[in-house]
């Protein structure tokens, strides 16, 4: 089992998906995420087990890597890949409740701005570090961001802006949300955004990177 769980891990965090990708070199014909998922639930691991041991330490792995700049965009995106695969086999026992997630992370690109790549890789993330996701998409309106607060009580909420000129949009969503729900935690992260302005518009949280908002989040949680 423990061989399964670190082939695993291997696997997400160097991007193989499934075993017809041709990606990574060094594992070609083997077994991927998708298959080590299968047949880990086959010999008895818990889907918790699977996630907890194998899918959060390889993208915590992955996303400490990208902060040192060690990795780059697109093997970010295979492992993201990968786990998605392996969430697949794994999204019964979600529905089911059988696996708890630590809580709930809204997400999505402000008003007027269309750019997701960076706000995926973000989401993608901190579903490898065990949250449940709720992507709004791009072009989110604070109406939008409000209602998904009010169907998700007690969940964070994350925007991403990438055009200085939808920073505005950004603070208005922001400075709303906080007058109607000052208790929920906001993020927020993208190209153009700082530290001060965080402060400046009242969010609770600047994230560089996807890894600066998963390891922010998971101090929440404990
Ligand atoms: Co646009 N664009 N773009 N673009 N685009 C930029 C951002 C720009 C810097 C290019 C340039 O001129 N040099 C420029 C903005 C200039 C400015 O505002 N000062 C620009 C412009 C002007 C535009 C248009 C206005 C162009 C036009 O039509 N005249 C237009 C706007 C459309 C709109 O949004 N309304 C536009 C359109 C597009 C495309 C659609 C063609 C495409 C987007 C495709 C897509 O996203 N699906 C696109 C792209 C790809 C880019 C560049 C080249 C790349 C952006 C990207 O994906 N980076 C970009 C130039 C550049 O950055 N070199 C550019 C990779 C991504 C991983 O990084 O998004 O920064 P990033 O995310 C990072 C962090 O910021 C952080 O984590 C990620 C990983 O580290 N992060 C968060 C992001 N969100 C976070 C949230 C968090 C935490 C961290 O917590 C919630």
């Amino acid at each position: 089992m423990e061989v399964l769980i670190e082939k695993l891990a291997e696997a997400v965090e160097f991007g193989k998906v499934d075993k017809k990708s041709p990606y990574p070199p060094q594992l070609r014909d083997q077994d991927g995420a998708l298959e080590l998922t299968l047949q880990a639930l086959e010999a008895g691991v818990t889907p918790s087990s699977i996630l907890e041991d194998a899918l959060i330490p390889a993208m915590s792995r992955v996303g400490a890597k990208f902060s040192e700049n060690k990795i780059f965009v697109p093997q970010m995106l295979m492992s993201a890949k990968a786990m998605g695969a392996s969430m697949s086999g794994l999204k019964p026992y979600f529905v089911s409740g059988d696996i708890q997630t630590k809580g709930t992370f809204i997400i999505g690109t402000v008003k007027g701005d269309l750019h997701d790549i960076g706000k995926n890789l973000v989401s993608m993330m901190i579903e490898g570090g065990g949250w449940t996701i709720v992507d709004l998409g791009v072009d989110v309106s604070t109406e939008r961001f409000l209602e998904a607060i009010d169907k998700y009580p007690g969940a964070y909420i994350g925007l991403s802006a990438l055009l200085t000129t939808t920073m505005a949009n950004m603070e208005a969503s922001v400075k709303q949300i906080k007058s109607l729900h000052p208790d929920t935690t906001v993020l927020v992260g993208g190209a153009p955004v700082n530290e001060t302005f965080c402060h400046q518009i009242g969010a609770d949280f600047y994230a560089p990177d996807p890894q600066g908002a998963v390891d922010f989040l998971n101090r929440k949680a404990s």
